[in-house]
């Protein structure tokens, strides 16, 4: 996949919320392309390798049941520096910290129930977009 790509979910507070098109207008209005989307729901075993990575935290039985618990939204974004520039809008992992005008300030309840994910790599990005996407659901 190329570089200019990243990969995100509306995770399943927000989604139960009801924020997922207020939250798909703040991704595109900052000038990212939908090139996948689906509306799907992790199952525990999903969950489990999507964040395997954290799988050594406390947090990481937490995390399974919150990924897993609803829908969620899975989309892939294109734009130039899409994982930086992502990273920037979704703002601090832990919305008590995230900067006004940030996806999380906006939306995140709390540091585990924080709205959305958005990848730390390109090379996360490509592998978290193939756990998602098959080619053919990719423009
Ligand atoms: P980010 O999502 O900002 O990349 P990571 O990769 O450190 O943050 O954490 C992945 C996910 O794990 C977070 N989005 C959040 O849902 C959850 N998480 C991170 N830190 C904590 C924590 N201290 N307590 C509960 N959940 C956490």
């Amino acid at each position: 996949m190329a570089t200019n790509r990243t990969f995100t979910m509306i995770k399943p507070d927000a989604v139960a919320n009801g924020h997922i098109g207020n939250i798909l207008a703040m991704i595109t209005n900052a000038g990212f392309k939908i090139v996948s989307l689906k509306l799907t729901q992790l199952t525990v075993a999903d969950a489990q390798a999507f964040y395997a990575v954290h799988s050594a935290r406390p947090f990481y039985g937490e995390l399974v049941e919150f990924m897993s618990r609803g829908p969620i939204v899975a989309a892939i974004l294109e734009k130039d520096n899409a994982v930086e520039d992502f990273r920037n809008l979704i703002g601090a992992t832990n919305p008590a910290d995230a900067a006004e005008g940030t996806i999380r300030k906006a939306y995140a309840t709390s540091i585990g129930e924080n709205a959305v994910h958005g990848s730390d790599s390109d090379e996360n990005a490509a592998l978290e977009g193939a756990f998602h996407f098959a080619g053919r659901e990719q423009f």
